[in-house]
């Protein structure tokens, strides 16, 4: 899902970097762009400590300021975007100590309140990602990435607090489903697909431990 790993690189690297160009080198662009960084890239102190409390920032340079950093001082706190500059937030990066990313939270229905949240493994890659899709706050889906690929999902379908589909995914499409049909919160049948995505085989009749006595091959 490159959505989901573009969706991991922090913009607030990004700010940093740019607020390093705007301050110490002030002349090294061009007037027109230099006023634009001078206009939207803005720091804010914290009144009663002097601390470094807020920067802001254009990221798509339209002249609009559409990220703000939260900082305590020198430290990175989170960053909120609105990408399409509709006034409402659509993204939301937190940092942990040293500056490290620790989860990203999207708004992908733009509605101003997250519905995705993501968080990166040890490689800076999403490892694993939380989903509403009501888009009501409550998560219903959870999806575990390796090397930035879907390997596994699992669903809450009927919203009942209890997952009930639990997918496996291979180079990108779903290889298995299995589902919980009598909502005793454990899988009573398992569909294969192939690679081509037609479905092979369907398993049913779960033994105490789990592991399907039925198995029809589809041809
Ligand atoms: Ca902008
Ligand atoms: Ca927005
Ligand atoms: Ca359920």
């Amino acid at each position: 899902m490159s959505v989901v790993q573009l969706a991991m690189l922090p913009l607030a690297l990004v700010v940093a970097l740019l607020l390093v160009l705007v301050l110490f080198f002030p002349g090294c662009a061009p007037d027109p762009e230099k006023a634009r960084l001078k206009a939207t890239t803005k720091a804010t102190y914290d009144k009663a400590t002097g601390r470094l409390a807020e920067l802001t920032f254009d990221a798509d340079k339209d002249g609009l300021v559409d990220t703000w950093t939260h900082m305590d001082g020198p430290r990175i706190l989170d960053t909120v975007v609105d990408q399409d500059e509709d006034g409402k937030i659509d993204r939301w990066e937190y940092y942990g100590e040293g500056g490290r990313l620790e989860k990203v939270a999207l708004s992908r229905a733009k509605t101003g309140v997250p519905d995705v949240w993501l968080y990166p493994g040890p490689d800076g890659q999403v490892a694993r990602a939380e989903l509403s899709t009501e888009q009501d706050g409550k998560v219903d889906r959870w999806e575990w990435y390796e090397q930035g690929a879907l390997v596994r999902a699992e669903e809450d379908g009927d919203r009942d607090g209890r997952v009930d589909k639990w997918e496996t995914y291979e180079a990108g499409r779903v290889a298995t489903a299995a589902f919980d049909e009598d909502r005793d919160g454990r899988p009573d049948r398992r569909l294969t697909y192939g690679s081509d995505g037609t479905l092979v085989s369907v398993e049913t009749d779960p033994d105490p431990a789990g592991a399907f006595r039925k198995k029809v091959e589809v041809r």
